[in-house]
């Protein structure tokens, strides 16, 4: 049933539903990949963590579930947590199990066989749980312990998303053995209006280059990030700063930008984010949870629902310095199979321009665009210049220097079809301000889907062209704006731009600019997704 919409190269389990990752870390040359997911249905309840390794977060194997809910600390849920490799190269994880009670509690648990690199079982300590809530925070509001980080004392130091009354909060422990835990005074940060903080990341990236830096480096050439995913809006929103290891507090360099306010990962569908240092490439690596937006029923019909972003490097922009840099792990590009070019293609004002691909349902697409420079210079400056996609009325909506950019998952007669587009627009003072949204409002005939428009300012320097990477794969569309400065996920459930129906277009729909793109699409190999065979795959 639905069988169009099941990705081809997504991180997905082979049925039911997924949430949160888990959990991610190098061990032993695998990465392992640890996910909230509901065995029996295809809706979220029920949790155990699923467990699958790769060698390249591409091709993954599926392990046996690594924990179920099997105490009375967990009963109600192995809920997310993270994982730290001790300075010894021991692995520990933290987690938060839902009681028997649905009080919220944290665990530790780590491998019954270190030595094992594909961690097929776990021992829960039996001394569990390792934290509760302390005085003054609810019961069902501690959950998500991050990846720990040493202080200078050489203390591991962990934080726990939280909320008071309204204010999201996050908490800081520190441990000598996560087993006791100091509840460290005030918080590593604390921010009104945004609500309860779920799955809070904090990490440091380098201000010298783009080498990823270990959880635990602190010091010169190196700022921090906090991330919180916003229970009332399920969106993720970080912001970079300063971390002052002394007073377990974290200061964002803009408070306009301060933690559940500001910048987001992904102006889409993604949430319940997490990063992890891959020491074998020197990076930062990104996992991102993919919602439905179609129905529960649906979900149930296709018996499966969600799946992962493809995992994402992630590093400081040293050109705007004031946001971070996303980009597909390179290892996706080895699913790169025949590829097309289009050289400065001319799209005129009110144009749509078919690309000759053979079949467009699982696409790397990278273009630029250049808008013509004279209509730059004369165009008058509009009173729109605070474009908001979400209110935009999307890619039909006329404006002098957009929308344009790309119709991905469309069909021949257009009766459905996904754009992806630029809007540049002009402030009285002169000054361009661009805009990259992903029109979700008739990527289907269907009824019963998310129809929004998604996405947000994108900063272009003088010189830049405008340039886009998407990521097309049946039902989700990842996109990457000006080198992963900002990006929209979008999932859409086309019911006739499928199989080999599906096409690509450029598209201008400014009044008075013409636009030339250059655009190069591969079409993508599926990945091998599939269980482990423990004769074969040793
Ligand atoms: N999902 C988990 C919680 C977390 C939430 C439960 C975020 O631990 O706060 O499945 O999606």
């Amino acid at each position: 049933m639905l069988s169009w919409q099941r990705t081809a190269f997504h991180f997905q389990p082979d049925k039911n539903w997924m949430n949160d990752p888990n959990g991610p870390v190098y061990y032993k040359e695998w990465y392992h990949f640890f996910y909230q997911y509901n065995p029996n249905d295809a809706v979220w309840g029920d949790i155990v963590w699923g467990h699958a390794v790769s060698r390249d977060m591409i091709h993954w194997l599926y392990l046996p579930i690594a924990m179920v809910p099997d105490q009375w600390y967990d009963a109600n849920g192995v809920w997310t947590g993270s994982a730290t490799i001790l300075s010894d190269g021991q692995l520990v994880m933290l987690y938060t199990g839902s009681t028997n009670e649905s009080v919220q509690v944290q665990n530790l648990a780590y491998p019954a066989d270190p030595s094992d690199p594909l961690l097929l079982n776990w021992t829960k300590y039996d001394k569990n749980p390792v934290l509760s809530p302390p005085p003054g925070i609810h019961y069902r509001d501690f959950r998500d312990p991050t990846t720990a980080m040493l202080t200078s004392e050489g203390k591991w130091r962990i934080s726990i998303g939280s909320k008071i009354n309204k204010t999201g909060i996050a908490l800081i422990y520190d441990t000598e053995d996560f087993k006791n835990f100091e509840l460290k005074n005030g918080w590593l940060r604390a921010v009104q209006g945004t609500g309860m903080w779920e799955c809070v990341d904090f990490y440091p990236v380098s201000s010298i280059n783009d080498v990823g830096l270990d959880t635990s480096a602190y010091g010169d050439g190196v700022k921090h990030v906090v991330k919180v995913s916003l229970d009332d809006d399920r969106n993720d929103y970080y912001a970079i700063g300063s971390y002052d290891e002394k007073l377990a507090s974290f200061l964002p360099d803009d408070v306009k930008n301060d933690v559940g306010i500001g910048l987001r990962y992904d102006y889409g569908n993604f949430y319940a984010s997490k990063t992890f240092f891959d020491p074998s490439k020197q990076r930062r690596i990104l996992w991102g949870w993919i919602t439905e937006y179609d129905s529960e029923c649906v979900d149930r019909t296709k018996s499966w629902a969600s799946l992962q972003g493809i995992p994402r490097t992630v590093r400081l922009d040293r050109k705007t310095w004031s946001n971070l840099i996303q980009w597909p792990v390179e290892e996706v590009n080895s699913l790169r199979l025949r590829s097309s070019e289009f050289k400065d293609l001319k799209a005129k004002p009110g144009s749509v321009v078919p690309l000759q691909v053979e079949t467009a349902t699982q696409l790397d697409i990278v273009a630029e665009f250049e808008v013509d420079k004279e209509a730059l210079e004369t165009t008058l400056p509009e009173s729109d210049t605070d474009y908001i996609c979400e209110s935009s009325g999307g890619a039909s909506g006329r404006g002098a220097l957009g929308p344009f950019g790309l119709l991905v998952l469309a069909d021949a007669g257009l009766s459905e079809f996904t754009p992806l587009y630029f809007y540049v627009s002009k402030g009285l003072n002169g000054s361009l301000r661009t805009t990259f949204c992903s029109d979700q409002s008739r990527s289907s005939v269907a009824t019963n889907v998310n129809k929004k428009v998604l996405g947000s300012v994108v900063p272009v320097f003088g010189g830049e062209k405008l340039s886009l990477r998407v990521l097309v794969d049946h039902s989700i569309v990842e996109s990457f704006a000006q080198g992963g400065r900002t990006c929209v996920t979008s999932r859409v459930y086309p019911t006739r731009a499928i199989y080999g129906a599906a096409k690509l277009f450029v598209f201008n729909n400014a009044t008075d600019a013409t636009v030339t793109a250059s655009i190069k699409v591969w079409q993508m190999n599926s990945a091998f997704i599939r269980p482990y065979h423990p004769e074969t795959d040793t």
